[in-house]
């Protein structure tokens, strides 16, 4: 224990220096050419106005991309259904946000069938399963209406999620959208739905400094720096993991990363063996650099 003690007081002393010396690393001459294609989506989503701020910021990178949702769903993860719910009101102004559902007869599960019986699409899953395990119980046959499945969760056999591998401190990060509802994780991944998973390793190797978001709100800059002061301590290095907006930019360009196909196995964790039989994948960035400098682009406006 004196140990780790030692530990988080050296990570504390180096994370308050370099907050007072880092430098923005974002320049304008940095700025990429987005090659992002046209998507026909469901966000359902998370954001918390006090903890992780990854949901926020993938609002905010697909509403400035210009790419859209049909539909916005709040469910619970970082915060429990009626924050969330909130929350993403505040974040999607100008779009339908459905509260999450317990029951067929809620509107969630309405709004799902009638856009999914319009059209084909895909589901970018930024918190837990619950919601998606419900619309696919009580219609069932809305199962072949969707396209893919974008989850933010998984891990390879016997991987941790440490924030900084080499430094390990305290212990590792939880998979929380999985963790949150293990049980609707297994139903949706019985349906014969592809999945994609962009999980832990993904967001980590693609770090923000909340310095270099310039072109958002100053709360929301605010939000991300005091987030990332709480993960200084534990190996965070100043930055933030932005584990949902390295999925919202999987959506848009699928083309930057790659991604291998994986057979999910539901345990206590969701393990993903490497299986070119299966139809699941996983998908990491192919270079971290560029994808940083197209978020922030599109972030920055
Ligand atoms: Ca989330």
């Amino acid at each position: 224990m004196p140990h780790i003690i030692f530990v988080m007081l050296i990570s504390v002393s180096v994370a308050l220096l370099s907050s007072c010396t880092d430098t923005p690393r974002w320049a304008p001459e940095n700025r990429v050419h987005p090659k992002e294609q046209e998507v026909q989506y469901i966000v359902d989503t998370d954001p918390s106005d006090t903890k992780d701020p990854d949901d926020r910021l993938a609002a905010f990178f697909l509403q400035r991309a210009g790419n859209n949702p049909q539909l916005v769903s709040a469910t619970n993860g970082n915060v429990p259904l009626k924050s969330a719910f909130t929350n993403a009101r505040e974040l999607w102004p100008n779009h339908l946000v459905v509260p999450g559902a317990k029951n067929c007869t809620d509107d969630l599960v309405q709004r799902y069938q009638q856009e999914l019986t319009r059209q084909e699409l895909t589901i970018l899953a930024l918190g837990s399963m619950r919601n998606i395990a419900l619309v696919l119980a009580c219609h069932p046959e809305l199962a072949q209406r969707i396209r893919k499945v974008i989850i933010v969760a998984g891990r390879t056999p016997n991987e941790e999620f440490w924030l900084n591998p080499d430094q390990k401190v305290v212990r590792p990060m939880q998979d929380l959208n999985f963790e949150t509802d293990r049980q609707a994780m297994r139903r949706v991944l019985e349906k014969s739905i592809p999945v994609t998973f962009v999980p832990f390793a993904a967001g980590n190797m693609v770090r923000i400094l909340p310095l270099d978001l310039q072109g958002i709100p100053a709360v929301e800059r605010i939000r991300v720096r005091d987030h990332a002061s709480t993960l200084a301590i534990v190996g965070g290095g100043w930055t933030i993991p932005p584990f949902d907006l390295v999925a919202a930019a999987y959506l848009l360009q699928p083309a930057s990363f790659n991604c291998r196909r994986v057979q999910a196995e539901v345990g206590k964790d969701l393990v993903l063996r490497q299986s070119d039989k299966a139809t699941d994948q996983l998908c990491l960035p192919s270079d971290p650099k560029y994808l940083q400098a197209l978020l922030l682009t599109v972030l920055n406006g």
